[in-house]
């Protein structure tokens, strides 16, 4: 089969093909002609976002919520190189996303010739497939290959194309094309039986399921039942876990709240679920691990277990809970939901004095107010823990924040290509002032793309999460004040709805105006600075250095700020 296609075409074809819809990016020299190829595909889309970071978030957003490929393309140099933290983010959380990183001429490679930068040891160390393509002949066979890695295996996957190759037609052109799969995988017979020996044994039992629960979810709750063992659930597996659970008891860890810690510390069996949850400190010190991964490279990788089972968490519960026997004690269970649901009471926070608006509050009211199917994204820093802990799941909303990466400034990007690809339903985008202010031009991109999303912004004039571990650690906070404009005036500007608002009176029926809006909107909410985002169980050596950073602070003539401080969190509620 020859083909009067050249590689630019072949590629784009190959891609929309395996089901992507969009590509985000900013054109230039050496990508022009792939661009122009998208110019003239009436399947795929161009979204012009002004800096590429901002379309790895958008890009990544976009194949978190839906499984299914997106697309980013850059020039050479400078152009791919800026897509870089938005596409590690995207890979970490398991977003399918392919990108087209546009290389100097083959004739003027390897002699630093202006904007050569080589992208492959750059995106080798965080990406499922990273190749060139540097005969015409390997177009279809590499742009079939790099979607089958993204979609199968969960990531990035980069195609590498110096500019000349794209306007290159192949010699002969056969139909490779992405192929994908849903098979069923759990363990043989034999290995179930020291998993099943172990869950008999009966005793506190615990679940701790993790983000391989996704499309698990009603064989995680069987087993749960079977076995009465309430489920703690990491960040990553809140939109699965949570809704109308009754086996449920939140997260552990430092943005956990105590029933999940306690499930998880203080049981005798654990069982691991497709659960890749890193802080050794809140992993049990005597209990029997089992884990269950469908990668079997995760077994015993966090922690030290002592059985594995590799398997998908789908079909391998199905199969283990009509092997364990029931377990009919409900005491573990309805002790570690009394501690969840009273924690849960304790940390809602309602305003005493109107000029001081709670995060929690906020976060409350969004909650309250958002729609049904509505879906949240959350700045890395505190947005995002107050999105996990009150932006209450019920199976058909979604949330997303940067968990694994732990970036800031990747809410409203990311909702930027969600918005895209769902322009019916209501997107949330929950920034910091330091998360917005870190990539704000593309602010720009809602009015351009009309991308009606809906921006708030929690403005605490500070970067709180650091100052926060600033004082837990005993240090005297620095470096983390803003100084920010009026975010409403400045959405105006950009040609967006904007307002602010100072006053818990206020707050309410600016939510109702703002979701109202019929485009884009942004408000601008100022929040309490001195929030503690108090971990589930504040070790003594945390105790011992907010004291510490207390004494320091009145030391330094900052009496004001301890003042404020304890009035924030002791005396608020
Ligand atoms: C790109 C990047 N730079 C720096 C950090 C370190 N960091 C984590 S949270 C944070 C502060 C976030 O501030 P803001 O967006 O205002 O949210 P807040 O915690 O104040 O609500 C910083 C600087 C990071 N995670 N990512
Ligand atoms: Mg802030």
């Amino acid at each position: 089969m020859s083909s009067h296609r050249n590689v630019a075409d072949i590629i784009v074809e190959t891609l929309a093909d395996a089901g992507a819809k969009r590509c985000y990016g900013v054109v230039g020299d050496t990508i022009n002609h792939f661009t122009d190829a998208i110019r003239r595909n009436d399947d795929l889309e161009w979204v012009h976002v002004r800096h590429e970071e901002v379309g790895g978030f958008a890009a990544g957003g976009e194949a978190y919520m839906t499984r299914e490929l997106a697309l980013c393309a850059g020039t050479c140099g400078p152009g791919s190189l800026h897509f870089v933290n938005g596409l590690f983010e995207a890979h970490r959380s398991g977003s399918p996303v392919v990108l087209i990183a546009s290389q100097v001429a083959t004739k003027d490679a390897g002699i630093g010739f202006p904007q050569d930068v080589d992208p492959k040891p750059i995106y080798a160390q965080y990406s499922v497939f990273c190749e060139s393509i540097v005969n015409p002949d390997q177009a279809r066979r590499m742009a079939a290959l790099a979607a089958q890695a993204a979609l199968t295996k969960k990531g990035v996957a980069v195609l590498v194309v110096p500019g000349d190759i794209f306007t290159q037609k192949p010699s002969q052109d056969l139909p490779f094309r992405a192929h994908r799969f849903d098979p069923i995988v759990r363990p043989n017979a034999e290995e179930f039986v020291p998993a099943v020996k172990q869950l008999n044994k009966g005793g506190k039992i615990s679940i701790f399921a993790g983000s391989g629960c996704e499309n698990a979810r009603s064989e995680v709750m069987a087993l749960a039942a079977k076995l009465n063992a309430p489920v703690a659930w990491t960040s990553r597996a809140k939109d699965f876990i949570e809704p109308d659970n009754p086996f449920q008891v939140g997260m552990t860890g430092v943005f956990g709240l105590a029933g999940g810690y306690h499930a998880v510390a203080e049981c005798d069996t654990l069982l691991l679920l497709g659960c890749n949850f890193a802080w050794g400190q809140f992993y049990p010190e005597k209990a029997s691990i089992i884990q269950v991964d469908i990668d079997p490279q995760q077994i015993g990788k966090r922690h030290p277990v002592e059985i594995g089972l590799v398997g998908s968490v789908r079909d391998t519960c199905l199969a283990l809970a009509k092997m364990v026997d029931e377990q009919t004690d409900t005491r573990w269970v309805d002790n570690c939901r009394k501690q969840y649901l009273d924690a849960l009471g304790n940390d809602a926070h309602e305003s005493k004095d109107d000029t001081l608006i709670h995060p929690q509050e906020l976060t409350l009211a969004l909650d309250e107010q958002g729609a049904d199917d509505a879906i949240f994204t959350a700045d890395g820093g505190s947005p995002m823990v107050w999105m996990l802990r009150h932006i209450h799941a019920n199976g058909q909303r979604r949330t997303l924040s940067s968990l694994v990466h732990g970036t800031m400034a990747n809410a409203y990007p990311q909702a930027i290509g969600i918005q895209k690809a769902f322009p019916k339903r209501q997107v949330i985008a929950m920034c910091g002032d330091g998360g917005l202010t870190m990539l704000m031009g593309d602010l720009l991109t809602l009015k351009q793309e009309k991308v009606p999303l809906k921006i708030v912004v929690y403005n605490n004039s500070s970067l709180g999460f650091v100052e926060l571990e600033q004082k837990v650690e005993g240090l005297l906070d620095s470096y983390t004040g803003l100084e920010n404009p009026d975010f409403d005036k400045l959405a105006q500007v950009m040609g967006i709805w904007g307002k602010r608002v100072e006053e818990t009176h206020e707050l309410k029926p600016a939510i109702t105006e703002w979701l109202n809006h019929d485009g884009p909107a942004l408000l601008d909410v100022k929040v309490n600075r001195m929030e503690l985002v108090m971990p589930p169980k504040v070790a003594s050596g945390e105790v011992a250095s907010t004291a510490l950073y207390s004494t320091k602070a009145v030391l330094n003539g900052r009496m004001e700020d301890v003042v404020d401080l304890v009035k924030s969190n002791f005396f608020k509620r």
